[in-house]
């Protein structure tokens, strides 16, 4: 399955970072920045690239905390299928920056608009950012929504 990435990174107020999709796969939605992990790159080496290039933010891999993994089946578009591994980080360098790809903003973790986001944001986005792991199958139908999901455990 294609590896995919995405990073949650809060502000010492307590805010996260979300960004306005310009372009491409999930347009007009927000999201964490992120994205594919190119060949021969491991995984939070893409995720540091991603925040990098989306929103020129910088992360040290040792502040990536890994928080595991949602894995997409989209009907009748395997092209899209992904795994998207999850990380947060609570610290970071730089100031961040307008892309082409991704208009970033702070937001309070009691204003997330989810209603402009993926639909599965709800299912798992509060767990994560209440320092939770998770680990969730999600298969989406030609409409955007999802017709079927279920919470993997792990011991
Ligand atoms: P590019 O393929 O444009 O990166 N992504 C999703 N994020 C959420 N929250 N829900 C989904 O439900 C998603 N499917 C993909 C992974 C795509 C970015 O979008 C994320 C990447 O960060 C279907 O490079």
């Amino acid at each position: 399955m294609r590896q995919s990435t995405l990073i949650f990174v809060f502000n010492p107020q307590k805010q996260i970072l979300l960004a306005m999709k310009k372009r491409g796969f999930g347009k007009d939605k927000w999201n964490g920045p992120g994205g594919k992990v190119e060949p021969g790159e491991t995984i939070i080496a893409a995720a540091s690239r991603e925040l990098l290039e989306e929103t020129s933010i910088n992360i040290a891999p040792e502040l990536m905390e890994a928080r595991g993994v949602l894995h997409f089946h989209f009907s009748g578009k395997p092209e899209w299928d992904q795994d998207v591994n999850i990380f947060v980080s609570h610290g970071y360098t730089g100031t961040f920056e307008e892309s082409e790809e991704m208009k970033p903003a702070w937001f309070d973790i009691d204003k997330i608009p989810y209603d402009a986001m993926w639909k599965d944001d709800q299912f798992w986005l509060q767990r994560v950012i209440n320092g939770e792991s998770v680990e969730f199958e999600f298969f989406f139908g030609d409409d955007g929504f999802i017709e079927e999901y279920t919470e993997v455990y792990t011991a």
